[in-house]
């Protein structure tokens, strides 16, 4: 088994409600166990092509991160998580489109991969409160305080609901 994390998004439809459908797929999915997830964040939008710094338009997303026991390789848990994406009714317009559902894949243990389909760690993800804030709840050893001072001009709200009942 590996120890994996999961950003997920969405600022489309019903966000919270997709992202808590997500989370429960996700416990089904063949050789994986969710062992945590953070509470549920309402995020302003970013532009990620900007490095994380520019506001985009749109709504505000809802975001959080879980952890992962799988059995599956990297590029297979990627497959069935694009396949979670495509149910909840996933388009992609154009770059940075609001969504109904974003599961990036943060970090599979300790891989380091560099394929056209999947970069690891995700290449991103230390640009962004929406994923650090989330990921430090339920795995600090895992962001340094250094990382999240990078990111503290950004707005977040941690929403008192848990995520997971
Ligand atoms: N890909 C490569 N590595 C990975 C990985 N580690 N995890 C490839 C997931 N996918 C990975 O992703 C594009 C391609 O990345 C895929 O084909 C996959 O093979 P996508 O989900 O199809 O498209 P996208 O989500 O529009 O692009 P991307 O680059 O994932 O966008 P981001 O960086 O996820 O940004 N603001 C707030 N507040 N909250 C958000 O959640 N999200 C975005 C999307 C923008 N602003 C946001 C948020
Ligand atoms: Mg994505």
């Amino acid at each position: 088994m590996v120890r994996a994390y999961v950003a997920l998004g969405a600022n489309l439809g019903d966000a919270a409600a997709a992202l808590r459908r997500a989370v429960e797929t996700m416990g089904k999915l063949p050789k994986t166990q969710v062992l945590q997830s953070s509470s549920l964040y309402k995020t302003a939008p970013l532009d990620t092509d900007s490095g994380g710094e520019l506001p985009a338009p749109g709504e505000d997303y809802f975001n959080a991160v879980v952890e992962l026991d799988t059995g599956l390789t990297a590029p297979d848990l990627l497959t069935h998580l694009q396949k979670i994406e495509q149910q909840a009714g996933r388009e992609r317009p154009y770059r940075n489109a609001p969504r109904t559902l974003d599961l990036d894949l943060l970090l599979y243990g300790s891989a380091r991969i560099d394929s056209v389909r999947l970069i690891l760690p995700h290449p991103r993800m230390w640009q962004r409160a929406f994923v650090l804030l989330p990921l430090a709840e339920i795995a600090p050893g895992l962001v340094s305080s250094l990382r999240l001072a990078a990111v503290e001009h950004q707005r977040i709200e941690r929403l008192s609901e848990p995520f997971l009942r």
